[in-house]
């Protein structure tokens, strides 16, 4: 019986945190689906990636933990989807404990350390202040 995980997020400048985080999930069972949150999501989530859907999806699709990419683009789709792939394990990184116990109904729900020191915010930041200083 294949046991099915699945996580979400946005994954804008993909970073050793995402590949610890999917590596990880993946090791939790024998395939791992992603709910890529869409870029109508993301403005509900009030984050901006600087990466489209399409290039993201590209980019997770690449990676060897990701059996396959689905949208997300609500809140209230995850026990649905649970249902629909057969998920025996949810798992988000730890920033997000508690906020998704009510899946514990549905499959196993694990939140993995986030990896220290590093988010694509602080990247996109990065970017921004030596773009300018360069142009000054
Ligand atoms: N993450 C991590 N370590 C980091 C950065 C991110 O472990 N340094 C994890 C996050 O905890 C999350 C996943 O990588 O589990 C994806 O992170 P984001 O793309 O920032 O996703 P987020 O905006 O948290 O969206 O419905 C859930 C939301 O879609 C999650």
């Amino acid at each position: 019986m294949t046991r099915t995980v699945i996580t979400y997020g946005t994954f804008d400048v993909v970073h050793i945190g995402h590949i610890n985080l999917l590596r990880r999930a993946r090791e939790l069972g024998d395939r791992l689906v992603v709910g890529l949150s869409t870029d109508e999501f993301n403005s509900k989530k009030h984050k901006s990636a600087l990466l489209n859907y399409a290039n993201r999806k590209a980019v997770l699709e690449a990676i060897r933990y990701v059996d396959l990419v689905i949208p997300e683009a609500s809140w209230e789709q995850k026990i649905e989807d649970v249902k629909t792939h057969g998920v025996a394990v949810f798992v988000m990184g730890d920033d997000w404990t508690g906020k998704f116990d009510f899946l514990r109904d549905a499959c196993e729900v694990v939140y993995l350390p986030r990896t220290a020191e590093i988010s694509s915010t602080e990247i996109k930041q990065t970017m921004v202040s030596s773009a300018t200083s360069a142009s000054t």
